[in-house]
């Protein structure tokens, strides 16, 4: 097996804790060929998007989708809950950091420059991020997203709450959780975990390079 990505994503950081959670080892790679939508790789995934997972001589796309095929190829340690309604709010979670979150986020980090910055644009984002975090934090019970233990829920949430750290502060939010308490003791007590501790460890050297080739670049 290998996952083909980049850990400065959110989605593949997303399959990286799974992977990590279940003392997998899987190595990720970067995509073949030049660039996402190079041939080589959009015969890996035709969306030309990370993460994608080599397995069995096919490729499994989409993270969630992957989280859950790891969580059934490996069931020892499980990332979904016994009970079907608690996996089936770990799906919730999952699926609205996809939908509610992320897209708003990643919408934002084009408009980091606040010389050429698109205020409606950005007004229409935060509004878009402060709906969907109102609504994730309904579903949210600490100290994990799910209570006691660690699951796909905290698999989409970690890599959501360090990107919202890293980059909502530009757009003027200070207190990147005060609004959102439930999802900020998440983050807290996640930041505190030896396993998700390591891997941010490494997305915060991956970001510092990143900015640093940025600032060189101009
Ligand atoms: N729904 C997909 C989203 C993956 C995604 O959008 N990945 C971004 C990286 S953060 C990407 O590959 N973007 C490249 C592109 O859209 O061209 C998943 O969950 O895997």
């Amino acid at each position: 097996m290998k996952l083909y990505g980049a850990l400065l994503s959110p989605y593949v950081a997303r399959v990286l804790l799974a992977v990590r959670f279940k003392g997998l080892d899987i190595p990720l790679v970067p995509a073949p060929g030049v660039g996402l939508k190079s041939p080589e790789y959009l015969a890996i995934n035709p969306y030309g998007k990370m993460p994608a997972l080599e397995t069995d001589g096919t490729a499994i796309i989409e993270s969630e989708v992957i989280c859950e095929f790891l969580d059934e190829r490996f069931p020892e340690r499980k990332i979904l809950p016994g009970d079907d309604l608690a996996r089936a709010r770990a799906r919730i979670i999952s699926r609205a950091a996809d939908l509610y979150i992320l897209p708003a986020l990643l919408g934002l980090l084009g408009q980091m420059n606040p010389v050429s910055r698109d205020a409606r644009l950005v007004a229409e984002k935060m509004a878009e991020l402060k709906r969907g975090r109102d609504g994730l934090e309904t579903f949210i019970d600490g100290p994990w997203c799910m209570g006691t233990g660690f699951t796909l829920a905290d698999c989409a949430m970690v890599p959501a709450c360090f990107f919202l750290e890293k980059f909502l502060p530009a757009f003027g939010g200070l207190d990147v959780f005060a609004d959102h308490p439930r999802m900020g003791a998440v983050w807290r007590h996640a930041q505190n975990d030896p396993m998700v501790a390591d891997l941010l460890k490494q997305m915060n050297g991956a970001l510092d390079d990143f900015m640093r080739r940025r600032a060189a670049n101009g």
